[in-house]
């Protein structure tokens, strides 16, 4: 990041999914760190999904997006191998009417958090393949501006 900073601002202005070439080479080791994006300072942590009904089609993850780097961070796409497609979305108070609506994208301010929690922002999983169950763990990818692809574990439990 510190090598290309014109070129990681580029990408985050114009939005483009592909990551840096710079970074590219990084992504390895970006997997490796799983849940942590190596020179860009950005934490992930807090993954957790509720277990869902017999049935369901839909899911919803929660975690805490750090940036505990020098320049914003945006999140732009989602997916899991238990789930058809995965948006961001967000839930809103509509005259005592809860109702979500999909968001384009998540914006992490350098040096701030983004909470994604129950009532409020989460994670959408839609179309699941099978129920997520007390106890289980899936794998969820989340491909950022400046950090580019990285592979949280997502635990599923009644509670945090
Ligand atoms: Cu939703």
């Amino acid at each position: 990041m510190t090598d290309n900073p014109r070129g990681a601002r580029i990408l985050l202005r114009t939005m483009r999914p592909r990551p840096a070439p710079l970074l590219r080479g990084l992504l390895l080791l970006l997997i490796a760190c799983a849940a942590r994006g190596a020179d860009t300072g950005l934490f992930i942590g807090h993954v957790w999904a509720r277990p869902t009904p017999p049935g369901a089609t839909v899911g919803a993850v929660y975690l805490d997006l750090n940036n505990q780097g020098t320049s914003p961070e945006r999140l732009l796409r989602l997916s899991s191998p238990v789930a058809g497609a995965v948006q961001l979305h967000e839930t809103r108070d509509e005259h005592g009417l809860m109702k979500m609506r999909q968001l384009p994208f998540i914006d992490v301010p350098a040096g701030g958090t983004v909470k994604a929690a129950p009532g409020a922002l989460h994670i959408m999983l839609l179309g699941l393949k099978k129920p997520l169950l007390d106890g289980d763990t899936f794998a969820l990818k989340l491909l950022f501006a400046a950090a580019g692809e990285l592979t949280v574990q997502v635990r599923v439990r009644t509670d945090r």
